[in-house]
Protein backbone atom coordinates (compact mmCIF):
# COMPACT_ATOMS: atom_id res chain seq x y z
CA UNK A 1 0.00 0.00 0.00
CA UNK A 2 1.23 3.03 -1.13
CA UNK A 3 2.08 5.34 1.85
CA UNK A 4 -0.22 8.51 1.02
CA UNK A 5 -3.15 5.59 1.18
CA UNK A 6 -2.44 4.67 4.61
CA UNK A 7 -2.23 8.50 6.25
CA UNK A 8 -5.62 8.76 4.15
CA UNK A 9 -7.02 5.89 5.77
CA UNK A 10 -5.49 7.10 9.41
CA UNK A 11 -7.19 10.49 9.10
CA UNK A 12 -10.81 9.14 8.12
CA UNK A 13 -10.55 6.97 11.27
CA UNK A 14 -9.59 9.67 13.54
CA UNK A 15 -12.21 12.18 12.30
CA UNK A 16 -14.44 9.33 12.63
CA UNK A 17 -13.20 8.70 16.08
CA UNK A 18 -13.35 12.20 17.32
CA UNK A 19 -16.63 12.43 15.87
CA UNK A 20 -17.97 9.06 17.91
CA UNK A 21 -16.47 10.60 20.77
CA UNK A 22 -18.11 13.53 21.59
CA UNK A 23 -21.63 12.63 19.87
CA UNK A 24 -21.13 9.51 22.53
CA UNK A 25 -20.48 12.41 25.32
CA UNK A 26 -23.51 14.64 24.47
CA UNK A 27 -21.49 17.31 22.29
CA UNK A 28 -23.52 18.59 19.84
CA UNK A 29 -21.79 19.03 16.49
CA UNK A 30 -21.30 22.73 15.11
CA UNK A 31 -20.30 23.39 11.20
CA UNK A 32 -17.36 25.39 10.61
CA UNK A 33 -16.86 28.71 9.76
CA UNK A 34 -14.91 29.78 7.36
CA UNK A 35 -15.03 33.61 7.00
CA UNK A 36 -15.97 36.21 9.55
CA UNK A 37 -15.53 39.57 10.49
CA UNK A 38 -13.58 38.43 13.69
CA UNK A 39 -11.24 35.66 14.42
CA UNK A 40 -8.69 34.57 16.72
CA UNK A 41 -5.43 37.37 16.56
CA UNK A 42 -3.01 34.08 17.54
CA UNK A 43 -1.00 36.46 20.03
CA UNK A 44 0.56 38.14 20.43
CA UNK A 45 2.99 35.12 21.34
CA UNK A 46 6.54 34.95 20.94
CA UNK A 47 6.10 31.41 19.37
CA UNK A 48 3.62 32.58 16.38
CA UNK A 49 4.97 33.51 13.16
CA UNK A 50 1.75 34.29 11.35
CA UNK A 51 3.08 37.38 8.36
CA UNK A 52 -0.66 37.64 7.76
CA UNK A 53 -4.27 36.88 8.50
CA UNK A 54 -6.11 36.03 5.39
CA UNK A 55 -8.54 37.93 4.32
CA UNK A 56 -11.58 38.79 1.41
CA UNK A 57 -13.28 41.77 0.82
CA UNK A 58 -17.44 40.81 -0.27
CA UNK A 59 -19.82 43.38 -0.72
CA UNK A 60 -18.40 46.00 1.03
CA UNK A 61 -17.20 43.76 4.29
CA UNK A 62 -13.56 42.61 5.48
CA UNK A 63 -13.76 38.91 5.77
CA UNK A 64 -10.96 37.22 7.55
CA UNK A 65 -10.28 33.56 7.23
CA UNK A 66 -10.55 31.55 10.58
CA UNK A 67 -7.06 31.25 12.37
CA UNK A 68 -9.87 29.73 14.74
CA UNK A 69 -13.17 29.35 16.34
CA UNK A 70 -12.51 30.25 19.39
CA UNK A 71 -14.33 33.47 19.53
CA UNK A 72 -17.50 31.68 17.72
CA UNK A 73 -17.08 28.96 20.65
CA UNK A 74 -17.52 31.40 22.96
CA UNK A 75 -20.74 33.33 21.38
CA UNK A 76 -22.17 29.56 20.32
CA UNK A 77 -22.15 28.63 24.26
CA UNK A 78 -23.71 31.87 24.92
CA UNK A 79 -26.58 31.00 22.37
CA UNK A 80 -27.01 28.14 25.32
CA UNK A 81 -25.03 25.14 23.23
CA UNK A 82 -23.20 24.13 26.64
CA UNK A 83 -21.57 21.50 25.01
CA UNK A 84 -19.67 21.88 21.42
CA UNK A 85 -17.58 20.45 18.89
CA UNK A 86 -16.36 21.67 15.27
CA UNK A 87 -14.40 19.72 12.96
CA UNK A 88 -12.82 23.23 11.83
CA UNK A 89 -10.24 24.11 8.84
CA UNK A 90 -8.17 26.77 9.86
CA UNK A 91 -6.07 28.91 8.12
CA UNK A 92 -2.64 30.06 9.02
CA UNK A 93 -0.29 31.95 6.78
CA UNK A 94 2.88 30.82 8.59
CA UNK A 95 6.43 32.26 7.66
CA UNK A 96 8.18 29.89 5.67
CA UNK A 97 10.87 29.22 7.87
CA UNK A 98 8.32 27.08 9.67
CA UNK A 99 8.89 24.27 6.58
CA UNK A 100 11.69 22.95 8.68
CA UNK A 101 9.46 22.18 11.93
CA UNK A 102 8.16 19.15 10.86
CA UNK A 103 4.91 20.19 12.33
CA UNK A 104 2.86 23.17 11.09
CA UNK A 105 1.39 23.57 8.07
CA UNK A 106 -0.52 26.66 6.60
CA UNK A 107 -4.00 25.12 6.19
CA UNK A 108 -5.27 22.14 8.76
CA UNK A 109 -8.12 21.10 10.73
CA UNK A 110 -8.43 20.86 14.60
CA UNK A 111 -11.19 18.91 16.70
CA UNK A 112 -12.51 22.01 18.36
CA UNK A 113 -14.35 21.76 21.44
CA UNK A 114 -16.01 23.82 23.95
CA UNK A 115 -17.96 22.78 27.56
CA UNK A 116 -20.08 25.83 29.39
CA UNK A 117 -18.97 26.30 32.82
CA UNK A 118 -15.90 23.58 32.99
CA UNK A 119 -12.89 23.58 34.77
CA UNK A 120 -9.42 22.84 33.71
CA UNK A 121 -9.61 19.61 35.54
CA UNK A 122 -12.67 18.78 33.47
CA UNK A 123 -10.98 18.80 30.38
CA UNK A 124 -7.86 17.16 31.66
CA UNK A 125 -9.94 14.54 32.07
CA UNK A 126 -12.14 14.57 29.20
CA UNK A 127 -8.80 14.40 26.69
CA UNK A 128 -6.57 11.89 28.65
CA UNK A 129 -9.44 9.67 27.54
CA UNK A 130 -9.63 10.76 23.93
CA UNK A 131 -6.47 9.99 23.30
CA UNK A 132 -6.09 6.72 25.17
CA UNK A 133 -9.33 5.70 23.56
CA UNK A 134 -7.68 7.07 20.34
CA UNK A 135 -4.25 4.98 20.03
CA UNK A 136 -6.17 2.11 21.30
CA UNK A 137 -8.59 2.28 18.16
CA UNK A 138 -5.99 3.00 15.93
CA UNK A 139 -3.46 -0.34 17.03
CA UNK A 140 -6.37 -2.32 17.12
CA UNK A 141 -7.78 -1.73 13.43
CA UNK A 142 -4.75 -0.45 11.90
CA UNK A 143 -1.81 -2.84 13.03
CA UNK A 144 -1.41 -3.44 8.96
CA UNK A 145 -0.72 0.32 8.20
CA UNK A 146 1.03 0.93 11.25
CA UNK A 147 3.81 -2.42 10.48
CA UNK A 148 4.33 -1.16 6.97
CA UNK A 149 5.36 2.27 8.08
CA UNK A 150 7.51 0.57 10.72
CA UNK A 151 5.67 2.52 13.49
CA UNK A 152 5.82 0.81 17.01
CA UNK A 153 3.25 3.43 19.16
CA UNK A 154 3.52 3.08 22.67
CA UNK A 155 0.14 2.62 24.85
CA UNK A 156 -0.47 5.61 26.55
CA UNK A 157 -0.78 5.61 30.97
CA UNK A 158 -3.23 8.30 32.45
CA UNK A 159 -3.25 10.51 34.21
CA UNK A 160 -0.58 12.72 32.36
CA UNK A 161 1.95 14.81 34.16
CA UNK A 162 1.64 18.72 34.37
CA UNK A 163 4.19 20.60 34.49
CA UNK A 164 3.75 24.93 34.73
CA UNK A 165 5.98 26.62 31.78
CA UNK A 166 8.27 28.44 34.11
CA UNK A 167 9.44 24.74 35.44
CA UNK A 168 9.90 23.66 31.68
CA UNK A 169 11.59 26.70 30.69
CA UNK A 170 14.28 26.34 33.69
CA UNK A 171 14.92 22.84 33.11
CA UNK A 172 15.16 22.99 28.87
CA UNK A 173 15.74 26.85 28.19
CA UNK A 174 14.47 28.61 25.11
CA UNK A 175 13.34 25.21 23.44
CA UNK A 176 11.47 23.69 26.18
CA UNK A 177 8.59 22.73 24.24
CA UNK A 178 10.42 19.95 21.69
CA UNK A 179 13.16 19.44 24.09
CA UNK A 180 10.46 17.89 26.84
CA UNK A 181 9.06 16.53 24.33
CA UNK A 182 11.72 14.45 22.99
CA UNK A 183 12.91 13.75 26.49
CA UNK A 184 8.97 12.38 27.83
CA UNK A 185 8.00 8.95 27.12
CA UNK A 186 4.64 9.62 27.67
CA UNK A 187 1.78 12.44 27.14
CA UNK A 188 2.03 15.28 29.48
CA UNK A 189 0.68 18.76 30.10
CA UNK A 190 1.78 22.17 30.41
CA UNK A 191 0.20 24.83 32.04
CA UNK A 192 -0.41 28.52 32.36
CA UNK A 193 1.25 30.29 29.57
CA UNK A 194 0.90 34.04 29.25
CA UNK A 195 -1.40 33.91 25.51
CA UNK A 196 -4.00 35.31 23.67
CA UNK A 197 -6.66 37.68 25.76
CA UNK A 198 -9.20 34.87 25.76
CA UNK A 199 -7.57 32.80 28.06
CA UNK A 200 -8.34 33.32 31.67
CA UNK A 201 -5.91 35.02 34.20
CA UNK A 202 -6.13 33.23 37.14
CA UNK A 203 -7.98 35.52 39.84
CA UNK A 204 -6.13 34.67 43.02
CA UNK A 205 -2.61 34.72 41.17
CA UNK A 206 -2.52 37.48 38.38
CA UNK A 207 0.53 36.63 36.24
CA UNK A 208 -0.81 32.97 35.94
CA UNK A 209 -3.11 31.61 33.33
CA UNK A 210 -5.63 28.87 33.47
CA UNK A 211 -4.38 27.65 30.70
CA UNK A 212 -3.22 24.12 28.97
CA UNK A 213 -1.03 22.39 26.27
CA UNK A 214 -1.12 18.55 25.63
CA UNK A 215 2.64 17.45 24.13
CA UNK A 216 2.93 14.48 22.84
CA UNK A 217 6.33 12.29 23.47
CA UNK A 218 9.17 11.39 20.95
CA UNK A 219 9.46 14.42 19.47
CA UNK A 220 5.66 15.06 18.48
CA UNK A 221 5.22 18.46 19.64
CA UNK A 222 1.96 20.06 20.72
CA UNK A 223 -1.30 18.54 20.34
CA UNK A 224 -3.55 20.26 21.86
CA UNK A 225 -4.15 23.82 23.38
CA UNK A 226 -6.71 25.06 25.08
CA UNK A 227 -7.73 27.11 28.97
CA UNK A 228 -10.90 28.26 31.01
CA UNK A 229 -12.09 31.35 29.10
CA UNK A 230 -12.18 34.85 29.95
CA UNK A 231 -15.99 35.91 29.92
CA UNK A 232 -16.18 38.87 31.98
CA UNK A 233 -16.46 42.25 29.29
CA UNK A 234 -13.70 44.27 31.73
CA UNK A 235 -11.13 41.53 31.45
CA UNK A 236 -11.69 41.32 27.87
CA UNK A 237 -11.46 44.72 27.01
CA UNK A 238 -8.68 45.20 29.73
CA UNK A 239 -6.39 42.41 27.95
CA UNK A 240 -7.48 43.62 24.17
CA UNK A 241 -5.84 47.13 24.92
CA UNK A 242 -2.60 45.21 27.30
CA UNK A 243 -2.24 43.21 23.94
CA UNK A 244 -2.12 46.22 21.63
CA UNK A 245 -5.08 45.24 19.50
CA UNK A 246 -7.38 46.62 17.42
CA UNK A 247 -10.45 46.85 19.24
CA UNK A 248 -12.68 47.58 16.31
CA UNK A 249 -11.90 44.42 14.38
CA UNK A 250 -13.98 42.38 17.32
CA UNK A 251 -16.60 44.83 17.39
CA UNK A 252 -19.23 42.03 17.06
CA UNK A 253 -17.83 40.22 19.63
CA UNK A 254 -17.17 42.83 22.17
CA UNK A 255 -21.05 43.88 21.76
CA UNK A 256 -21.60 40.21 22.92
CA UNK A 257 -18.97 40.18 25.24
CA UNK A 258 -21.02 43.84 26.86
CA UNK A 259 -24.74 41.79 27.10
CA UNK A 260 -22.46 38.64 28.85
CA UNK A 261 -20.65 35.86 27.94
CA UNK A 262 -20.90 32.36 29.98
CA UNK A 263 -17.42 30.83 31.42
CA UNK A 264 -16.51 27.97 29.68
CA UNK A 265 -13.44 25.86 29.17
CA UNK A 266 -12.23 24.47 25.77
CA UNK A 267 -9.18 23.07 23.31
CA UNK A 268 -8.60 22.23 20.00
CA UNK A 269 -6.44 19.19 18.97
CA UNK A 270 -5.01 19.24 15.66
CA UNK A 271 -6.02 16.31 13.06
CA UNK A 272 -2.62 16.29 10.84
CA UNK A 273 -1.09 16.52 14.61
CA UNK A 274 -2.68 13.22 15.52
CA UNK A 275 -2.41 11.57 12.04
CA UNK A 276 1.76 12.43 12.65
CA UNK A 277 2.01 11.02 16.20
CA UNK A 278 -0.24 8.02 15.78
CA UNK A 279 1.74 7.05 12.10
CA UNK A 280 5.38 8.38 13.47
CA UNK A 281 5.76 10.58 9.62
CA UNK A 282 8.64 12.52 9.76
CA UNK A 283 7.16 15.03 8.26
CA UNK A 284 3.27 16.79 8.48
CA UNK A 285 2.63 17.69 5.19
CA UNK A 286 3.48 13.61 4.28
CA UNK A 287 -0.22 12.90 6.25
CA UNK A 288 -2.05 15.04 4.01
CA UNK A 289 -3.38 14.03 0.21
CA UNK A 290 -2.81 18.12 -0.59
CA UNK A 291 -0.08 19.00 1.47
CA UNK A 292 -0.11 22.93 2.33
CA UNK A 293 3.17 22.99 3.64
CA UNK A 294 4.30 26.97 4.66
CA UNK A 295 7.56 27.81 2.40
CA UNK A 296 6.10 25.40 -0.52
CA UNK A 297 4.50 26.21 -3.57
CA UNK A 298 0.93 24.56 -3.85
CA UNK A 299 0.40 22.02 -6.36
CA UNK A 300 -3.44 20.99 -6.47
N1 LIG B 1 -8.67 26.00 19.65
C1 LIG B 1 -7.85 26.70 20.60
C2 LIG B 1 -8.62 26.86 21.89
O1 LIG B 1 -9.73 26.38 22.00
C3 LIG B 1 -7.44 28.05 20.10
C4 LIG B 1 -6.44 27.98 18.96
O2 LIG B 1 -6.40 27.07 18.18
N2 LIG B 1 -5.63 29.00 18.84
O3 LIG B 1 -8.10 27.43 22.83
Amino acid sequence: MKDEKIYTKLTSSVLKYSTDFFHEKGFVQLMPVILSPVTDPLGPDPGSSVIKTGEVEYLGQKLSLTQSMILHKQIAIRAGIEKLFIISPNIRLEHPKRKKTGRHLFEFSQVDFEIAHAKKEDVYKLMEEFLVGLVKKIKKEHNEELGLLDRKLPDIKTPFSKFTTTKLKERYGKEWEMSASIEEKQPFWTISHKREFYDKEDPEKPGEYLNYDLVYPEGFGEALSGAEREHEFSSIIRKIKGDELDKTRYAPYLELAKKGLIPSAGGGCGVERMVRYLSGAKHIGDVQLFRRVPGESVLV
